[in-house]
């Protein structure tokens, strides 16, 4: 097994120039064993923002990809239609935020099959031009919030180069509490991120891929700034904080690494020591375990079904991925 391309179903490892994958059977895109794949699986809670960040996600890529002189496309055409009709055309095009993932047991489940992006060619450790994939997955929060008794077709998530675990800073019960009458609560969907998290512990199993543990929404706590006279407007009206900075189309390991305490810092100010201790029992932070990011898809919450009429303008969308693709040498050098 020495090729850097997986299974895009299954995110397993395949055997050199194989062009059907053993464990589905079905066939792989053209000169697939030979390239290398990112496999990113998304989880979180119902409406903990998984859906709109992928969307949002995607757009910024091609953004970043235009500054670096490549283009980020669909790799066929299942992802190139599920794509448009799923996530472009109800968020970009009509403006609307969307409905929820259907289960994956459903008739309705488009996400059953990953999302592939072609993200050009790059070098690999011994400088060999070679075609990367994102190979994304979204996942409905109702498949993780209870886990079904066969738990196979949610294997893929032991075999991800990247999980980004994203939650709702206002569903957590501590945090909730904590801002009672300082921030409006949206709606009472979802079910705490502990309990997610929990559940994605038992999936991942013992050797728990990478996990970017992601405050989603960030723009709600953002707001808090606002709130005068509370310790809350002093924490978030320091504009020098990494959190309240967005770095562009540039990363930076340092940055992420001190976002990484500052968000981490965040939640056990709101006490959720819990939440931070469970993130913990995934492994070493210092090993590349765990790290936190904040992000938010839409910059401003939206108004019922319709977005904000200031349009989208998202914060840090692309560190989660960034922090597995830089350490990979794709897209990682500042652009000017
Ligand atoms: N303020 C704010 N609200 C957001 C943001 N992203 C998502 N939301 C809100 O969260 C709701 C749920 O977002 P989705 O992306 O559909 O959630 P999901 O995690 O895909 O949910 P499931 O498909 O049920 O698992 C949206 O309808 C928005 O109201 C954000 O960046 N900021
Ligand atoms: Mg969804």
């Amino acid at each position: 097994m020495s090729t850097l391309a997986r299974c895009p179903w299954t995110f397993q490892p395949l055997e050199d120039g194989a062009t059907v994958s053993p464990y589905t059977h079905r066939e792989l895109l053209p000169g697939w064993a030979d390239s290398v794949t990112h496999c990113i699986a998304m989880a979180g809670a119902r409406a903990s923002g998984k859906s709109l960040y992928t969307a949002v996600m995607v757009k910024q890529l091609q953004l970043l990809a235009n500054h670096h002189k490549v283009s980020v496309l669909a790799a066929d055409e299942s992802t190139e239609e599920r794509f448009r009709e799923n996530y472009e055309i109800p968020l970009f095009e009509e403006m609307k935020i969307m409905g929820a993932t259907p289960s994956a047991q459903s008739d309705q489940a488009y996400q059953r099959d990953p999302l592939i992006f072609d993200l050009g060619q790059w070098p690999d450790a011994e400088g060999r031009l070679r075609t990367n994939y994102l190979v994304f997955r979204d996942v409905a929060g109702e498949d993780l919030e209870n886990l079904p008794e066969d738990r196979s077709s949610l294997d893929f998530f032991k075999f991800a180069d990247l999980v980004i675990f994203l939650f709702d800073p206002l569903r957590v019960p501590q945090v909730q509490t904590y801002l009672k009458g300082i921030v409006a609560t949206q709606g009472e969907l979802g079910a705490a991120p502990l309990d997610v998290l929990r559940n994605l512990l038992i999936l991942v199993g013992e050797d728990a891929p990478p996990l970017a543990v992601t405050v989603s929404k960030f723009d709600t706590l953002q707001k808090l700034e606002l709130v005068s006279g509370t310790e809350w407007a002093k924490i978030m009206g320091n504009h020098g904080a990494a959190f309240r900075r967005d770095t562009g189309w540039n990363f930076s390991f340092d940055d992420a690494q001190i976002l990484d305490l500052e968000v981490e810092s965040l939640l056990l100010l709101m006490q959720a020591d819990d939440l931070v201790n469970t993130v913990h029992r995934i492994g070493k932070r210092e090993e590349g375990a765990f790290q936190y990011f904040a992000v938010s898809a839409l910059g401003e919450s939206p108004q019922g079904e319709e977005l904000s009429r200031s349009g989208i303008a998202p914060f840090r969308v692309l560190d989660p991925i960034r922090w597995l693709l830089s350490s990979r040498g794709v897209m990682w050098s500042d652009v000017a």
